[in-house]
């Protein structure tokens, strides 16, 4: 069993209930990780992914290795059939084999370059990893999801939703650098696992990948989109259309605490780390309807559920 996508997922809602579970009793499969080995490979940076990631695989009884490929690894090669007399050192074939032989689960982080589109949608690293590794492999941001946060997303809104069926709005708001979508893709496609009225804002000609919007609303007026809403998930992405550009730096994005009285006393949200002043206000993340703090605290049960499935589960 891999997890790369929220399309891994078979039943959302007993997911998230399984997670609650560990999160009341984390310790409580403590054995299941027993002498198996989790190996965490890092081609960008990480706070809440490496350590919750980590924390979840200890809460199981795991070992983790931990490895930074920008500073510390061989440049890898992920075309076949190439004379590699440029940058890269290694091939994919022999590195993901290798580490197989040392990891009982491999997770990994490789974040879209956001130059050549094709390139980022094919998932060259993940894909890679996944052709050649010999154990499962763990998505910790790819070039176009992110399931592991989105899972932790669908644990706290499902702890903090106050009706049965919660307004939740993805807002883009303003960013001084090209994000990638994948954390809004991934979000996109677990709420359309969910029971929820589901809008997304963000400025005209800033539509996502319409392969996973598929027919989820978008609403360009954000005041509007915000009315009567229970939940605001804030995040910036660069544009898609004109990849990996921005083409709109407008202020008036920022989730202010004005925006949010437009709401239903709406919970905000986000996956950090975030621009305070950019995305949105102090006024706003410092409030009582902040809940960044226990969404990143829900990255660990997210991830220790995905951890404990696959070694139950095995291959
Ligand atoms: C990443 C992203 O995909 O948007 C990771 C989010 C979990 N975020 C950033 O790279 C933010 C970088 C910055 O300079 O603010």
């Amino acid at each position: 069993m891999n997890y790369t996508s929220i399309k891994n997922i078979d039943n959302l809602s007993q997911w998230v209930q399984d997670a609650l579970e560990i999160k009341r009793n984390p310790l409580k499969n403590k054995k299941l990780g027993k002498n198996k080995t989790l190996g965490m490979l890092f081609f960008n940076p990480s706070l809440r992914t490496r350590l919750s990631t980590q924390k979840a695989a200890l809460n199981l009884g795991m070992n983790v290795m931990a490895m930074n490929f920008t500073s510390e690894g061989w440049t890898l090669e992920f075309e076949d059939g190439v004379i590699m007399n440029q940058a890269a050192s290694e091939h994919i074939k022999e590195a993901a084999e290798v580490i197989s032989q040392y990891c009982d689960i491999i997770a990994i982080r490789a974040f879209a370059g956001l130059i050549d589109k094709e390139k980022d949608n094919a998932e060259t690293v993940m894909a890679g990893f996944l052709k050649h590794a010999t154990v499962p492999i763990v998505n910790m941001e790819g070039a176009t999801g992110h399931p592991l946060q989105s899972l932790a997303d669908a644990i706290t809104m499902e702890e903090h939703k106050t009706t049965h069926r919660p307004k939740v709005v993805l807002s883009w708001a303003p960013h001084p650098r090209a994000l990638p979508q994948a954390v809004a893709n991934s979000f996109v496609e677990m709420m359309q696992l969910q029971n929820a009225d589901f809008v997304i804002t963000h400025p005209e000609g800033y539509e996502l990948n319409p392969e996973i919007t598929k027919d989820s609303k978008i609403e360009y007026d954000q005041d509007k989109a915000f009315e009567n809403a229970d939940f605001i998930y804030a995040k910036n992405w660069s544009n898609y259309n004109e990849y990996g550009q921005i083409t709109n730096a407008d202020s008036n994005w920022t989730i202010t605490a004005d925006k949010m009285n437009l709401t239903n006393n709406a919970k905000f949200m986000h996956c950090l780390p975030v621009r305070r002043n950019m995305i949105v206000t102090d006024e706003v993340i410092d409030s009582e309807n902040s809940i960044v703090i226990e969404q990143a605290n829900n990255r660990t049960y997210s991830a220790q559920l995905v951890l404990k499935k696959i070694l139950e589960n095995g291959k």
